[in-house]
């Protein structure tokens, strides 16, 4: 069905192409057109509309047609290349300007700066626990961005549920966008459609705005058709107002605003306020050759291992792993006292470099169809190529490069971007549990914390309590990856790998955890750390990763059914020699995984504490700083 717009900002507006898919194309100055839209997510558009001054209006509602007449339209733009090697998979190459998230442009938005932020100490040097402003700042940043930022442009109306539909964990969203590149990506990430709309008749909907900040005519051209604003970027957050409002990037995190934004930093907000829990955290089922299965929660800071663990081929025989999610869990206690999780997405945002048959043959099999992968590297036979994609190809093949130019093996520059990613339906991953759209969540035995420690912390240990392992969660610190802007192979500090996603004060973030550990007849998973990235004198990897890991799942659940195959160290508890299978790896000593070195955990306690003093002052909530002062005690007495 097609519509004539009505007249708008005084531009007599040209109607829109007839698409079936569009039976719902909107006048932007009646509001016609919204169908059953419920009033308060129609008062949200109309408010987006007068602002951001749009040509046309679209409402989303999920369908195939839907998919299909996008992605014609973006190929038509030129953004989306197909990739005719597979099945309806496409390839954005971005202005090399907007390849990841930005945490420096991120804020929260809170009265008060301490609601959002621990204050800075007196002399402190720069703080990494996220960035403020006021309300009043954000009004003004606002205005100086979004009026008319959409002329020329469609402003799309996506509808969408983090978690299955009427899941009582489910918490649903409307974005504005004028990116039919996020619209195509959303549609993937979280579930569009009319099926929101009971819940979106309640006001408490997420309301998030979004614009790349370039309306038609443009002023400058555009790189790689690629729309985007960099200098003047900004990524805000007001929990209060149960809002997001991002501007100037089309990339990931930034712009997919069910994901980082809502899913974690408004969701965690929400879970400190509500006793629940919204995590940077991967969930996968785990059964044993006997048929008992345990449900796992793993928290990797961004590009440290999360996808590859939650959809891994364990290399252990008779073992199985199901993914139920890749990046964020929801948990909440149920009536028996049991931690469920659900996975608040439905597709994979996943990091394309380093994913081969060898290493993670699942995802390889969910990217062959329906897939967006952006920034990646072409092959001539209409294929996608990265660092490590180790597959065989036919001789004469040439390549192209993330930023589309002509590309050869061995050249100095990588083919794909690091960050490049694939994004791709959930549902295609062959080993998705059978429970992972269960509205109620699965049962979580075990939560994990890792990162890339390439010295000095073993393999796996256990924390000895729930307060000590909320403690390792806060002590958490990893090398810097390119899924942000930071540049070099630095250790930074990221608790509970949520760095760059807190929606609140990081003390009282962790004050919450604690809190969860006191509640009355819980079940509390056990909690663990991991280390795949330990490094020898000579730079390689000495523990063999991927499938391999399997092993430290075998021992994690040998734990959680009560086996007495621990030992002490000051850290916490490792596998027993033996407990811990290592048939079938010569090269691998359990001396080499499991040592602690006095020195190095002396070092280790003195830069936390630095680094909580700095950070965290007097938000650190005591018990944290009573767990490093016992930590302390114990490496003094190695
Ligand atoms: P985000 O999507 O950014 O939150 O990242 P993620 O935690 O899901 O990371 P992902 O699983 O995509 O892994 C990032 C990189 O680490 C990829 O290049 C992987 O190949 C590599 N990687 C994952 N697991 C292992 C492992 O066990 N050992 C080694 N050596 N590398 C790994
Ligand atoms: C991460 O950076 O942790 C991601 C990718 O999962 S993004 O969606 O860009 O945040
Ligand atoms: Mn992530």
């Amino acid at each position: 069905m097609q519509k004539v717009i009505g007249r708008l900002g005084g531009h007599h507006l040209p109607p829109l192409p007839p698409c079936r898919a569009w039976s719902w194309d909107v006048s932007p100055s009646t509001g016609e057109g919204l169908g059953t839209l419920p009033p308060p997510a129609r008062r949200f558009v109309e408010e987006g509309v007068r602002l951001c001054r749009p040509r046309a209006v679209r409402l989303c509602d999920g369908s195939p047609e839907e998919g299909v007449a996008l992605l014609a339209q973006l190929q038509a733009q030129g953004l989306l290349h197909p990739l005719p090697k597979y099945d309806n998979c496409w390839l954005a190459r971005t202005d090399p300007r907007d390849v990841a998230r930005v945490e420096n442009r991120t804020v929260l938005v809170t009265e008060r700066e301490r609601d959002s932020i621990p204050p800075k100490p007196p002399g402190g040097g720069p703080r990494q626990l996220g960035n403020w402003m006021s309300p009043p700042e954000l009004e003004q940043a606002v205005q100086e961005r979004f009026p008319g930022c959409m002329e020329g442009r469609t402003l799309y109306v996506i509808p969408f549920s983090m978690g299955p539909v009427g899941s009582p964990l489910a918490k649903v969203g409307v974005q504005l966008t004028d990116s039919p590149y996020v619209v195509a990506s959303m549609r993937i990430m979280t579930r569009v459609g009319p099926q929101t709309f009971p819940a979106l008749a309640r006001d408490d909907f997420i309301r998030c705005l979004h614009s790349v900040g370039r309306p038609l005519p443009l002023r400058e051209p555009l790189v790689n058709q690629w729309p985007c604003d960099p200098p003047r970027t900004l990524i805000a957050h007001h929990p209060d107002r149960r809002r997001i409002v991002s501007f100037g990037s089309g990339y990931g995190g930034n712009s997919l605003l069910g994901k980082k934004c809502f899913a974690l930093r408004i969701a965690s907000r929400l879970a400190r306020d509500e006793g629940w829990l919204a995590e940077h955290m991967l969930i996968l089922g785990v059964t044993d050759p006997m048929g008992r299965k345990r449900y796992v929660a793993a928290a990797f800071p961004s590009a440290c291992g999360k996808t590859n663990l939650a959809m891994m081929t364990p290399a252990l025989p008779g073992w199985r792993v199901h993914c139920v999610g890749d990046d964020i869990a929801w948990m909440k206690f149920d009536a028996e006292g049991r931690l469920r999780a659900i996975n608040p997405e439905s597709g994979f945002f996943g990091v394309a470099p380093g994913t081969s048959m060898r290493t993670n043959p699942n995802a390889m099999l969910t990217i062959r169809s329906n897939t967006i992968f952006t920034n990646v590297g072409q092959t001539s036979d209409g294929g996608v190529y990265w660092e490590g994609i180790d597959q065989p190809l036919t001789p004469g093949t040439t390549f192209t490069d993330w930023l589309g130019r002509a590309w050869k093996p061995g050249d100095p520059q990588p083919c794909a971007h690091p960050n490049s990613r694939f994004c791709a339906p959930a549902r295609q991953c062959p080993i998705m549990d059978p429970s992972w759209e269960d509205p109620e969540g699965v049962p979580i035995d075990a939560i994990i914390f890792g990162g890339r420690r390439p010295e000095g912390v073993p393999l796996v240990y256990e924390a000895f309590n729930w307060r000590h392992g909320v403690f390792v969660g806060s002590a958490m610190r990893s090398e810097a990856t390119a899924a942000a802007e930071h540049t070099g192979r630095r250790l930074m500090h990221d608790p509970f790998a949520m760095r760059p996603f807190f929606g609140y004060n990081a003390g009282q973030y962790l004050a919450h955890w604690l809190t969860i550990g006191e509640r009355e007849g819980a079940r509390l998973p056990r909690i663990f750390h991991v280390n795949w990235f330990l490094k020898d004198a000579a730079g390689r990897y000495v523990w063999p990763g991927f499938g391999h890991n399997a092993r430290v799942l075998a021992w994690i659940c040998s734990r959680v059914g009560g086996e007495d195959n621990a030992r002490s160290t000051p850290v916490g508890l490792v596998p027993r020699e033996g407990a811990l299978d290592l048939d079938g790896l010569p090269s691998v000593s359990y001396s080499d995984l499991f040592s602690v070195s006095r020195p190095f955990w002396e070092k280790e306690v003195r830069e936390l504490r630095g680094y909580y003093e700095e950070n965290f002052g007097e938000d650190l909530p005591k018990e944290v700083m009573e767990e490093l002062e016992a930590l302390e005690e114990r490496v003094k007495k190695m």
